[in-house]
């Protein structure tokens, strides 16, 4: 397994080509929308999800990279335009480990900046035809319903892990889904591997959000870029909290009573962290994590020889790696 530096190196051409495009296609002639919708690219971000678009694409891609890089920036444009519209709906200042565009230039601007990065990456996608537009369509749409689902849910403490697991399928999951399915439409390749990279994609975005629920609690906010225990502070109830209210006897009053007691600061945090470690919170959300990382790579397998196909797999094993040397 590559360590995230040598898999970084190895794609570092392909993050330079995805910032730059990202930049030129983000200019708008009216030079307030320019300036925000430049620092919220040049803030920077994984790009986890254009790399995915790509790495999909060359599996049964005939053309160079190249050809599918506008594919890949829409749907890095659409990702953003929805932690935009987030960070409006948390109230969150920090992201990608500056200010939230909506803290600093306001909630009008949030609003109307993440509407135009939405259909930048619109007007992108099109040229792909009717067909890769309309996956992504339907990607983005599921965006929607998870983060409505999410929002319907907070400060539920009896949330199941059913539920849990519909919440993070379609505010992330389905969206990955999308990216690579849609770039196996556009590469020209069967429905079969149009599927399977479907499914490999919906797995890993299953593993990549209980690991990033997982780094709400155990993470270093210099390395997410976010702050940490968001989740709890915004009684949004994850995969670790489920688990411990639903299989720690021992501490469940405790527990409830310290979520939905907001006073307590650091101490209360650091109490809640040792719970769902004691309880194996922690260690169980790591296992799910690491089942569908396990499961993307075996529809990967299916897709059949190619150069990209390693990289897929790192990029998966990669995605719950984030997490193991927090815990
Ligand atoms: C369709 C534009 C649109 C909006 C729909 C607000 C909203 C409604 C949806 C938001 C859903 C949401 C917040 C999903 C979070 C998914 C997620 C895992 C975000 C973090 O992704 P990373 O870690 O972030 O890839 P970076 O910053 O690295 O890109």
């Amino acid at each position: 397994m590559k360590n995230i530096k040598e898999w970084e190196l190895g794609l570092r051409d392909k993050i330079f080509k995805i910032n730059n495009r990202l930049i030129e296609v983000v200019s708008s002639v009216e030079p307030h929308l320019d300036e925000m919708a430049k620092y919220t690219i040049e803030a920077g971000g994984k790009r986890v999800r254009p790399i995915l678009t790509i790495l999909s694409y060359s599996i049964s891609g005939k053309n160079d990279y190249d050809y599918i890089l506008d594919l890949a920036v829409s749907n890095e444009l659409v990702h953003t335009a929805s932690l935009i519209h987030d960070d409006v709906m948390d109230s969150s200042e920090m992201r990608r480990g500056r200010e939230t565009l909506y803290h600093k230039y306001g909630i009008y601007n949030a609003i109307v900046v993440g509407d135009y990065l939405f259909t930048k990456g619109y007007e992108l996608a099109s040229k792909y035809g009717k067909d890769v537009a309309k996956v992504l369509a339907w990607g983005a749409s599921k965006l929607a319903e998870g983060q409505v689902r999410e929002y319907s849910n907070m400060g539920n403490l009896d949330i199941s892990e059913e539920t849990y697991i519909k919440i993070i399928s379609d505010k992330t999951a389905n969206f990955f889904a999308a990216c690579a399915q849609a770039a196996a439409m556009a590469g020209g390749a069967d429905e079969n591997t149009q599927m399977n990279l479907h499914q490999f994609a919906y797995e890993m975005g299953l593993a990549f959000q209980i690991t990033d629920d997982i780094l709400d609690i155990v993470g270093d906010q210099g390395v997410t870029g976010k702050p940490i225990f968001n989740d709890i502070k915004q009684s949004t109830i994850t995969l670790p909290i489920i688990y411990a209210l639903n299989h720690g006897n021992k501490y469940r009053s405790e527990l409830r009573n310290l979520i939905v007691n907001p006073s307590g600061g650091k101490e209360r945090d650091e109490r809640i962290k040792s719970i769902l470690a004691d309880s194996g919170a922690l260690d169980y959300s790591f296992k799910q994590a690491k089942f569908h990382s396990e499961k993307s790579i075996e529809y990967l397998g299916k897709t059949g020889k190619s150069p990209s196909l390693d990289t897929l797999m790192d990029l998966s094993l990669l995605v719950i790696d984030r997490v193991s040397a927090a815990l």
